[in-house]
């Protein structure tokens, strides 16, 4: 597929994941890397929680819940009930199969082993065989800045309802953290790079911040996919987030905030008449359905998206 074109794609959530299946989906694992966000794990109950890895992982193993897209499909919550009653933190609503999840990967990570390693012990035995590289092996958590004080990102997101004004982002971790090994390979290894639909600030942004991943972008081929669609987010609080820290909801104003690496953008039918100003960025633009509420639809971005990748490759 792709005549051996080789991808690696950034993702965080829920709309990330969905990309990133039909990429799957259209190419094999020697074709694709997928870069995830680890911006938004925390710390909850003394395990380690890492949401964004977790729902491309059960997305990939096609286990995701179709209602929420996070968390696994059919999943019981007898231990939240047990820590309700208890007055515990039962906000953060972690199912019984996805606990085995977080308890297994804390211990792993209490044993030594890197967050990659672990990653790709729980992926390969869910039956995933693509490579989903975890960002940063080293906790690299984002802050969001608001009227009320700093907040940490699930607090903000989660318990918070992502209510408050979003002043600012930043990240929790030493000056100049970088990637792994295996994030900058991948990087270094791909014909095209994909930012997939996902939160620019919260989800995209926490990977380019890291060190040296911003400079190796701006010489790559770089294909983003709009997470707005006629001004509105298909899922989560982008819009309002971009409304907040750029004054404006919509696709062009995506393309403007990654427009230092972008080669190319794809942007939804109904925000054809955008693209007149993407290109003026000097970014070049496609124009496709990108809804993707099922397999059907995620395969089909997929090959539009690797399409325009491989036409501006040239
Ligand atoms: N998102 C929510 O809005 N509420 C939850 O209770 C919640 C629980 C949860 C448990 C496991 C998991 O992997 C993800 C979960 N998410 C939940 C999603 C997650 O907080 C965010 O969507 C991402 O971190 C942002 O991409």
């Amino acid at each position: 597929m792709a005549d051996g074109l080789r991808v690696t794609a950034l993702a965080g959530g829920v709309g990330g994941a969905k990309l990133a299946e039909g990429l799957a989906y259209l190419l094999p694992p020697a074709q694709l890397r997928i870069i995830v966000n680890t911006g938004d794990d925390f710390e909850h109950l003394g395990l380690t929680l890492c949401p964004d890895l977790d729902t491309v992982m059960y997305t990939l193993a096609g286990i995701a819940s179709s209602e929420t897209g996070w968390g696994i499909e059919g999943d019981s919550f007898h231990c939240l009930a047990g820590l309700e009653r208890l007055d515990g933190p039962a906000w953060f609503r972690v199912g019984d199969r996805d606990l085995a999840t977080h308890l297994l990967r804390t211990e792993w990570l209490r044993q030594g082993a890197r967050l990659t390693e672990v990653t790709r012990r729980l992926s390969t035995t869910l039956g995933v065989s693509h490579s989903l590289l975890p960002m940063s092996d080293r906790p690299c958590r984002t802050i969001v800045v608001t009227p009320d004080g700093e907040l940490p990102f699930q607090t903000y997101f989660v318990k918070r309802k992502a209510r408050p004004q979003l002043m600012g982002v930043r990240w929790d971790a030493t000056m100049g953290i970088g990637a792994t090994p295996e994030v900058m390979a991948a990087l270094a290894w791909a014909d095209v790079i994909i930012l997939c639909p996902s939160n620019p600030f919260v989800s995209i942004d926490p990977i380019l911040a890291l060190h040296g991943v911003r400079d190796t972008l701006k010489e790559s081929h770089v294909i983003g996919v709009s997470p707005i669609i006629g001004g509105e987010a298909v899922k989560g609080p982008a819009a309002k987030m971009l409304q907040e820290l750029e004054g404006e909801a919509s696709a062009a104003a995506v393309a403007t905030h990654f427009q230092d690496v972008l080669t190319g953008f794809v942007i939804d039918c109904v925000d054809s008449g955008l693209a007149p100003r993407i290109r003026d960025l000097g970014i070049d633009v496609e124009v496709s359905e990108t809804l993707m509420p099922g397999l059907d639809e995620r395969v089909a971005l997929a090959g539009r998206v690797l399409a325009f990748g491989s036409a501006l490759r040239g």
